[in-house]
């Protein structure tokens, strides 16, 4: 999956309150995670905005269900999983994926998914809207999380 055929999202977060959980793993992709994402929150005139560290992407559910309590409208999970020679990969991968899901369906809450799985540490610099990077995968699950708010809103 690339980012061809991302859309163009415009939104207004005038209200929201969000929280945005990083992971620490990846120092530098990380700074660029969660670069964009403050940038496209700030934007779209969120002002609540709450940012947690937890330590790897494993860890980014059991946060999401925290702040999935009613004290946030919308949370961006933010993490980068690189692959290594071992079946880790696929573990941390698959339980951040399910987790957050599941956050998401079963709170009401939209859950930003800006987890980035990659090969190697070149393609998570290419989608973590450094300078230089093709991609801002950061700021697209901050604008993704507060566009499905309205979304919900609107169905009432
Ligand atoms: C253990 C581990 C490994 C090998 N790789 C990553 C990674 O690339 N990205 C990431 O966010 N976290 C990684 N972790 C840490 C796990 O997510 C988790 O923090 C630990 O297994 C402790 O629960």
């Amino acid at each position: 999956m690339s980012g061809a055929g991302a859309p163009s999202i415009t939104v207004d977060g005038s209200g929201l309150r969000v929280a945005v959980i990083a992971a620490s793993w990846h120092e530098t992709v990380m700074d660029g995670l969660v670069g964009g994402a403050t940038r496209a929150l700030a934007a779209a005139g969120v002002r609540n905005v709450v940012l947690v560290r937890v330590p790897g992407s494993f860890e980014l559910p059991v946060a999401a269900a925290r702040a999935s309590d009613g004290a946030f409208d919308a949370i961006v999970a933010l993490g980068v999983v690189i692959r290594g020679g071992t079946p880790h990969f696929d573990y941390v991968c698959q339980a951040a994926t399910t987790g957050l899901s599941q956050v998401a369906l079963r709170s009401g809450v939209p859950v930003g998914f800006g987890l980035l799985t990659c090969d190697n540490e070149e393609q998570a610099l290419d989608r973590a809207g450094l300078e230089g990077s093709r991609e801002d995968k950061g700021a697209e699950a901050a604008q993704a999380a507060i566009a499905t708010v309205r979304a919900l809103r609107d169905l009432g």
